[in-house]
């Protein structure tokens, strides 16, 4: 061989071992969430991904399994602390069992808009929040965004917490929605994502409340006769990734899956917002009868003794610190 083929025969032979080395260490991580690929999270795990194998040079991709493929959200967070699962964009219902700290932004009317909640979650608030994960084995890579919740049933129109009183309606697995529903006179009933299809379809209980875009994605409309537009929550969602990944992770990998979860969360949120404008027309060619005009003051006035024991939990400069934010 001339000098010349074996300088050639070699450059080759490293090039192809560094790709054998690069393809060994290459990861297709598993990303589940609980509604369609067509669904906000299912536009915030493409645009993950893409930006994820961009930003990682391919080293990283992802698989999606979207409506419920690896369990409820509360099995998917689970998941991820054992490292089962590696990333889940999930709503924040069940992460306030992991991670206390999250609850305080469950409470009802405390956002007051999108961009009252945009701006203290992408705040120092929000990261001191996210900062929390790591003690409970978790990593939070960004908030994202499920949306303002609305009260579904299949019995009558809700326009006052009176006309709600005695339905029995889903809630998520989370605490501070569960006492709220309580405080309209509703009787809550917590149960996981995953069986609330059946469950109004069975009647076991009334209703359910979720985002537009939740109602739309889950088909709510076949089995729900009532939407009252309560925006009674608002609905965090956050990307998770298991540490199992993340502590294998180089300082430029870290930044990398940090960016990409960003980029994703702002998919995700401009996604609620068109499911938001655009979704109420849909269910009502779907069958639905909307109430439009909620008296939500009364709802709000309904929750006045809780927000007071609230205060108290979570703290009252806190709380005010939330309420009375910019944006
Ligand atoms: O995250 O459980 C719920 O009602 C959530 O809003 C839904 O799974 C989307």
């Amino acid at each position: 061989m001339s000098f010349m083929s074996k300088a050639l025969a070699f450059a080759g032979a490293a090039a192809t071992s560094a790709l054998v080395a690069a393809a060994a260490q290459a990861a297709e991580l598993k990303v589940g969430y609980s509604l369609s690929e067509t669904s906000h999270y299912g536009v915030a795990a493409t645009v993950f991904g893409e930006e994820l194998e961009k930003r990682t040079g391919g080293k990283y991709t992802i698989e999606q399994y979207p409506a419920n493929a690896l369990g409820g959200e509360r099995e998917m967070v689970e998941g991820a602390q054992i490292g089962t699962v590696d990333v889940v964009i999930t709503s924040t219902g069940p992460v306030g069992n992991f991670v206390p700290e999250t609850l305080i932004t469950d409470i009802p009317f405390l956002f007051k808009n999108y961009e009252h909640a945009h701006a203290v979650l992408d705040g120092p608030i929000g990261q001191e929040i996210l900062d929390k994960f790591p003690e409970q084995g978790l990593i939070a890579l960004a908030w994202g965004e499920n949306g303002f919740r609305n009260l579904t049933n299949s019995k009558r129109a809700v326009k006052t917490p009176a006309d709600a009183e005695g339905l029995k309606i889903r809630t998520m697995e989370n605490p501070v929605h569960m006492e709220a529903f309580s405080e309209f006179g509703i009787l809550p009933t917590p149960m996981a994502f995953p069986e609330l299809f059946t469950a109004l379809q069975q009647g076991t209980v009334d209703g359910q409340e979720n985002p537009i875009g939740v109602i739309l994605s889950a088909k709510f409309s076949e089995v729900q006769k009532h939407i009252s537009l309560t925006n009674h929550v608002y609905s965090p969602a956050l990307i998770i990734l298991s540490p199992v990944v993340w502590d294998g992770l180089s300082d430029d990998e870290k930044a990398a899956f940090t960016e990409s979860a960003r980029i994703a969360a702002a998919a995700m949120r401009k996604k609620v917002r068109e499911d938001a404008d655009n979704g109420v027309a849909i269910l009502k060619e779907q069958g639905m009868e909307v109430v439009e005009e909620v008296d939500r003051a009364a709802f709000e006035t309904a929750l006045e003794p809780l927000m007071a024991k609230y205060s108290e939990r979570f703290g009252k400069d806190r709380l005010d610190a939330i309420i009375n934010h910019d944006y």
